[in-house]
């Protein structure tokens, strides 16, 4: 990765700034990946001829709409949707749903554009997109939380279907809200339609694995990191950040493969549990009681609770950023590597600040960026597809199994792309360069798209 783009790659740079003023998540997102583009410009210039990167840089469509809705008490809320339908040069747009009070048109494109890349590394047939709301859906009770999808669906449908775009969930959205969205689709519809929706309950189309899916394909991922240096998770010291969907699902694997997972956190502050976290406990408190991180010291007396404090200055080998973008800076980063960490793999989606992956890198910590380490979760929801593709519907040996090889591919083909483009080890260029060519052939065959 350099710097400073090359002459060809910042008037590109330039123009994304110029066209999307004020969306600075996405300017960065499409910053990292144009930093490692130079060589695949010179191996290949026809991509540049034909202006795949410009086209791949704006999205093919964006819905942007009102959701109002009420709550228990009557009063009247207007939140605004977003879905931001990237590209399909490989299959339907794919890609979650957000709920939190910080969604903003900036941050659904760096999420969707990133979502592009994510999803040609799988190998599967899906295009990129992403969508959600700035709805807070924290200390709101089921029924409210079931009207807001209602409504936001009742608008979103008629853009849907499981040839055209099929969302799943993110930060705030987890089955629950799938369930209003997808009974909410079947009404407006009026269509049993599986696959316009994943991350589904197992009673109606779901897939098993797919709950687990990210957290366990980010362990893979690092799995596999580890391997190609002849190291192995077992014994490791882990802190994994945020302690939802893919946070839970990633200290399960990490634990199950043999490391010690010390620390979690959520958006008020981490605990620490040098005995090992208590998985059991943190789901109760988490996917049962949808209760704070800090009630976890209330029944293991022993852990601490650290509000207001990141969770990165806790001494760890393993750190596995789950929680939500740029949780992880410079300062962040130089704890870590003074503490002795050698490998961080990315659950979420950018959490780590350009400046702290250059310091992982000069420091020659093991760094797997999400658009790799997270695409299990995603990749599953092609599988949930394949299943409802078929009427089918498979065990959770079988799935985790086929997970965990489109991992191992996935890792495989960063590795050896890196290589190939003079970048030894640095997943960044992999993933990037890897997503990237598979998107451009496609599109190229397609001609001017
Ligand atoms: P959840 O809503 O289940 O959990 C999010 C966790 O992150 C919570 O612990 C939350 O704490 C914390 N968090 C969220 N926003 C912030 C913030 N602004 N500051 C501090 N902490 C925060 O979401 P997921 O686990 O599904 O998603 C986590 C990350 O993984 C996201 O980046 C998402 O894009 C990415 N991802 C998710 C996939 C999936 O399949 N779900 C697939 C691939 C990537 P609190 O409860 O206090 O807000
Ligand atoms: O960021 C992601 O890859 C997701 N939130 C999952 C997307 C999906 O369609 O399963």
């Amino acid at each position: 990765m350099n710097r400073t783009l090359d002459e060809r790659l910042d008037p590109i740079y330039r123009d994304v700034l110029r066209r999307n003023a004020g969306e600075e998540e996405f300017h960065q997102a499409v910053r990292e990946v144009l930093e490692t583009l130079g060589p695949v410009l010179s191996k290949y210039p026809e991509l540049g001829e034909k202006k795949v990167i410009q086209r791949i840089c704006e999205p093919e469509r964006q819905i942007i709409f009102r959701i109002p809705w009420q709550d228990d008490s009557g009063e009247i809320h207007i939140n605004r949707g977003f879905r931001v339908q990237f590209n399909s040069a490989l299959g339907p747009y794919k890609g979650g749903t957000r709920f939190h009070p910080s969604v903003d048109l900036g941050i659904i494109k760096f999420l969707g554009f990133e979502q592009i890349f994510k999803n040609a590394l799988t190998g599967l047939p899906i295009g990129g997109g992403k969508g959600g709301s700035d709805f807070d859906p924290k200390g709101r009770s089921d029924d409210e939380i079931m009207r807001f999808c209602q409504s936001l669906m009742t608008e979103l449908y008629r853009h849907l279907g499981e040839y055209t775009d099929v969302p799943a969930g993110d930060i705030g959205v987890g089955q629950r809200e799938i369930g209003y969205m997808f009974g909410q689709y079947k009404r407006m519809a009026n269509r049993y339609e599986s696959a316009v929706l994943t991350g589904k309950g197992l009673d109606w189309g779901g897939s098993r694995a797919r709950k687990e899916a990210t957290g366990y394909g980010t362990v893979f991922f690092a799995q596999q990191m580890l391997k190609a240096k002849s190291d192995s998770l077992e014994g490791k010291t882990c802190v994994v950040s945020g302690s939802g969907n893919v946070a839970v699902y990633a200290m399960e694997k990490a634990i199950q493969r043999g490391a010690k997972v010390i620390a979690c956190s959520d958006s008020s502050g981490y605990i620490v549990d040098e005995k090992g976290i208590d998985l059991d406990l943190v789901k109760r408190i988490k996917e049962v009681e949808r209760r704070r991180i800090s009630a976890y010291t209330e029944s293991r007396k022993h852990a601490k609770f650290v509000g207001q404090q990141p969770i990165w200055e806790v001494k760890c080998d393993v750190a596995l950023p789950c929680a939500t973008q740029n949780e992880l800076n410079g300062k962040h980063a130089k704890l870590l590597v003074e503490n002795g960490c050698i490998l961080v793999a990315e659950g979420a989606n950018m959490p780590t600040t350009p400046e702290a992956i250059r310091l992982f890198r000069d420091a020659e910590v093991l760094f797997g960026p999400g658009k790799a380490a997270n695409a299990g979760g995603v990749a599953t929801s092609a599988l949930e597809m394949q299943q409802n593709a078929s009427r089918d519907s498979w065990s959770f040996e079988y799935t985790e199994q086929r997970l965990e090889e489109i991992m191992v591919n996935i890792h495989r083909r960063c590795y050896e792309t890196a290589e190939e483009f003079g970048s030894p080890g640095n997943y960044v260029v992999g993933a990037n360069v890897a997503g990237f060519l598979k998107v451009s052939r496609a599109m190229l065959a397609m001609g001017l798209i």
